[in-house]
């Protein structure tokens, strides 16, 4: 088999990507290691910026996100009882986020991908990255007891943070950045009625919890849990208890409870690999970068991953002009690392460490304090959270 671009992930990444070339007519071919089933089955981000969203319409992927999902002009952070908006439009001249689910993104790209014919193989197994410095890359992999190979001039690493691509680069060529935090978020997706209309991010002595949403009749929240719980140890009971006792007491009490839909818990570590290029390897999203989940970044890191990539491969194909390739990497980087500082950021503001000691509490009290007492920090945290220029 023989195509231009062949992208490995058919993640959001791949697949947006995949289908904004296919829109300029550049030929691609996407490999997925798992079933299309099984990359809809997993519940992750909610949040998106208006770059992302922007994203979506230019890949003709946009209509069902602008009719469903819900725009955003602010949030609320919560603490010791009370809770105070952050006015994201206010401080951004009217810049908003939409509310709109992984989940539903993901499928919306997919059936475009399947009425333009798009090429997205899924269940491949043991795919390679071979010549990756030549001029004439392949990627092989294996259905059944076949090995395929796809010839094609660049290759995009799209594989999420456990891919093969970002593997593939040498280790005396990759630098990786990394931050593990000591603990993780456990998430319960419910169909029950929001207990706000817009996101509460709270803060609490005994550990961060988040109210977001799908929609209105389906919920999204997360409580701080150590690394050492296990889904096991949370009953739905269990989690409503301890969500409720994080929140504010007027907001606890109109919380809706009810079965939980989905369960999980993701542990939460920033990490940056640096270069996004080897030869005619390009990274992009979470093969390349992580952030934790605080300051919902990462599916919006990836966007601009795609916005730059995007462009700089239509300007090869279409004029012979490849500065935006040779420039990649480092454009990339500079954003992404912006990103890492506000998810770092929030979520140091926001977390219980345990392993603080006195004078960190008194800091991040300290922060606390002043973003609420300054416009400054409260722009500084908008133009962050709606998303930073491409
Ligand atoms: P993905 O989504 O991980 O997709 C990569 C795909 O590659 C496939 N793959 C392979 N395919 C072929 N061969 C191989 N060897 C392969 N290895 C892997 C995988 O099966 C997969 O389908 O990466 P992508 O496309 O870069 O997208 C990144 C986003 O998924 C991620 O950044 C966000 O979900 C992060 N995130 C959030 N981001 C936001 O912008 N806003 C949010 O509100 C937000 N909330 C979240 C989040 C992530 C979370 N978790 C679980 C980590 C909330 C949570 C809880
Ligand atoms: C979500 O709804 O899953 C979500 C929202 C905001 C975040 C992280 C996750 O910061």
């Amino acid at each position: 088999m023989k195509t231009q671009v062949g992208i490995i992930g058919g993640g959001p990444s791949g697949l947006m990507l995949s289908q904004l070339l296919h829109l300029k007519g550049i030929d691609n071919v996407v490999l997925e290691k798992h079933s299309r089933e099984y990359v809809l089955g997993r519940i992750r981000a909610g949040v998106l910026e208006h770059g992302f969203a922007e994203l979506m319409r230019e890949a003709q992927c946009g209509d069902r996100m602008d009719a469903e999902g819900e725009i955003h002009e602010g949030f609320y952070i919560a603490e010791g009882g009370e809770k105070r908006r952050v006015d994201l439009a206010g401080h951004t001249g009217g810049n908003s986020v939409v509310v709109y689910g992984q989940t539903e993104l993901t499928r919306d790209l997919y059936e475009a991908r399947e009425k333009m014919n798009g090429q997205v193989i899924h269940n491949v197994e043991d795919v390679k990255l071979h010549g990756l410095k030549s001029d004439a890359p392949h990627i092989s992999y294996r259905s059944g007891d076949d090995i395929i190979r796809i010839d094609c001039d660049y290759v995009i690493g799209a594989d999420g943070f456990h891919g093969v691509s970002r593997k593939s680069i040498p280790s005396d060529v990759l630098v990786e950045y990394e931050k593990v935090y000591p603990f993780g978020w456990l998430g319960v997706l419910s169909r029950t009625k929001p207990v706000s209309p817009e996101l509460i991010y709270a803060k609490s002595d005994r550990g961060f919890a988040l109210c977001s949403l799908r929609s209105q009749v389906l919920s999204r929240y997360y409580i701080q849990v150590p690394l050492t719980d296990t889904v096991e140890d949370w009953s739905d009971e269990a989690f409503w208890e301890e969500l409720k006792a994080r929140l504010p007491e007027d907001v606890a009490a109109e919380l809706e409870t009810g079965p939980s839909i989905e369960k999980s818990i993701a542990p939460l570590r920033s990490f940056v690999a640096e270069p996004m290029r080897y030869g005619n390897l390009f990274l992009a999203g979470d093969a390349a970068h992580i952030v934790p989940p605080t300051g919902a970044r990462g599916l919006n890191s990836a966007a601009s991953d795609i916005y730059y990539l995007y462009h700089a491969l239509v300007a090869h194909y279409q004029d012979g002009d490849d500065s935006g390739l040779d420039g990649y990497s480092e454009k990339a980087l500079a954003r992404i690392w912006k990103a890492q500082r506000f998810s770092w950021w929030m979520t140091t503001l926001l977390h219980r460490f345990p392993d603080s000691i006195a004078y960190d509490q008194k800091l991040q009290q300290t922060d606390m304090d002043y973003l609420f007492s300054s416009e400054a920090a409260l722009t500084s945290l908008a133009e962050n959270y709606v998303g930073l220029p491409f």
